[in-house]
């Protein structure tokens, strides 16, 4: 392995870009405002019993309203690339058929804002707020119809920012979608199932490389813009070095990240998926298979985590997507944990690039998410964030160590600009690179966040390579 010279100074290329990612539901609010159609994250927020304070979206970070402020704020803190996502349900209130301008106008306006300030935008088209029509219509990405409005919505988006806009996103986290929305149930629409999560998982994919087939038959030569997906991977250790582990472990990675990029970059799922699921799991015929493949110019990684994976001593008689995985998870007692119970593993990072490198032959890849966060009550962290800070250096070393190695990385997205609605934990768990005050609706730089900001400007030279980020950081 290529060791980088500790005396060395952490350079990353030139063109590596240093951004920052939120998205419409966890920061607008304002969600009777400007003819914003319902989504099913209203819906699953004002039932009352799936979050843990109880609280909703309805306000949030009162982004909407407070939009230029925002972008203010990232000027300031010199970042280059800012990743949100559009509501569809302000596009088209009902998720398919008419237009609504109101909503055209406020991306139009966030987007021109950012170009002002020379920030590039990176737009995700689905960040998980379906517009609840859909869901009560079709019942939303279980039916196979989805697709093609889905493509509609995107068509609709790539007509009126295009211009502006050179990176998409078509769906974020189709695994955190299909597992937590249909298997755990912990999101909306809180479905508990052992089949309904491979079947959305197969419509957010056709809907990913529908929209994408068109955006390059009949808007890429023009726009000269670029598509990809966000997936999640935490990566998977094997416990010991023995066989049946080493297995566990890779199965694991197959169940999680394979699972949503095997079929975009090898032209089908997992043969160890299909293996075990038999005709639960949909299947792709010969024309999606030429689609799915020609889909993607970039693969965006959300990372936060990684386990230890092992064989487990019996089978579980039910079939849920666990049982269906057969992999126990547990942790390495010199991981430590943060306030969201996850391991903090910067090194899992790097392997996690380095696996996807060599399963995929070095696709152009981009962090699209990596952050930590602490709890509301932990006063101390929220103000002075030094744990945060260490985070975030220690993750871009692992970034710089797989650069080194050949990977094709071209940025990172801290996750997030701000604190903001953090799904079934509320406004209990705090992410932001910057405080809010959700009274005053305050917002504040952190230490990270200024951290963060030094670093995008010098291009990650000031990043302590030796230690990781072991090293006190004034300011
Ligand atoms: C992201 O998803 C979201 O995109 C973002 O909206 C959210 O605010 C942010 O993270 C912080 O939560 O133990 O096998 O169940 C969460 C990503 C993927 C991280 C799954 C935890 C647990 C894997 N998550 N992972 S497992």
């Amino acid at each position: 392995r290529n060791k980088i010279e500790s005396s060395k100074p952490v350079r990353f290329p030139e063109t590596f870009i240093w951004g920052v990612a939120t998205s419409s539901y966890q920061i607008e609010g304002a969600i009777d405002e400007g003819g914003r159609g319902k989504t099913i994250w209203d819906n699953f927020c004002h039932q009352g019993i799936h979050i843990s304070d109880n609280s909703t979206g309805d306000v949030a970070c009162d982004h909407y309203h407070r939009m230029k402020e925002d972008v203010a704020m990232m000027k300031q803190l010199n970042i280059e690339a800012y990743r949100f996502s559009i509501a569809w349900s302000r596009i088209l209130p009902n998720g398919t058929g008419g237009v609504n301008q109101a909503g055209v106008d406020f991306y139009n306006d966030l987007i021109d804002t950012l170009v002002g300030h020379g920030i590039e935008p990176w737009v995700t088209l689905y960040h998980w707020d379906l517009p609840e029509a859909l869901q009560v219509k079709y019942g939303g990405w279980l039916d196979p119809r989805i697709v093609d409005v889905f493509a509609e919505y995107a068509q609709v988006c790539f007509l009126a920012f295009g211009d502006r806009v050179k990176n998409w996103i078509t769906i974020n986290e189709a695994w955190t979608v299909s597992v937590n929305g249909f298997s755990t149930g912990i999101h909306a629409p809180g479905h508990l199932s052992s089949t309904e999560p491979y079947q959305v998982g197969h419509h957010l994919l056709l809907a990913h490389s529908k929209a994408a087939s068109i955006y390059k038959s009949f808007f890429q030569l023009r726009q000269k813009g670029r598509i990809g997906i966000a997936n999640c991977g935490d990566f998977r250790y094997p416990r010991t070095d023995r066989p049946e582990d080493r297995e566990a472990a890779e199965r694991a990675m197959l169940f999680q990240f394979g699972w949503f990029t095997d079929p975009l970059l090898l032209g089908d799922y997992p043969p160890i998926m299909r293996q075990l699921l038999g005709d639960r799991l949909p299947s792709f015929t010969e024309d999606n298979r030429a689609e799915l493949v020609n889909s993607t110019d970039f693969i965006g990684l959300n990372y936060y985590s990684s386990f230890l994976a092992s064989k487990p001593a019996f089978k579980t008689a039910d079939n849920s997507y666990w049982a269906d995985m057969y992999v126990d998870f547990s942790g390495d007692a010199k991981w430590t944990t943060n306030d969201m119970g996850w391991y903090v593993v910067p090194d899992g990072l790097r392997e996690m690039l380095l696996w996807i490198s060599k399963r995929y032959r070095n696709p152009l890849l981009f962090i699209t998410e990596n952050g930590t966060a602490e709890k509301d009550d932990n006063l101390e962290l929220v103000k002075q964030d030094e744990r945060r800070r260490v985070f975030f250096e220690s993750h871009l070393r692992a970034c710089y160590d797989a650069i080194v190695q050949g990977v094709s990385l071209g940025g990172y997205f801290a996750w997030s600009l701000m604190d903001n609605f953090e799904w079934q934990f509320g406004y209990t768990r705090r992410f932001g690179l910057c405080s809010v005050n959700f009274q005053t609706m305050e917002r504040t730089p952190k230490m990270s966040g200024q951290w963060y900001g030094a670093t995008a400007l010098a291009n990650g030279a000031n990043i302590d390579i030796e230690n990781g980020g072991n090293k006190n950081w004034q300011h």
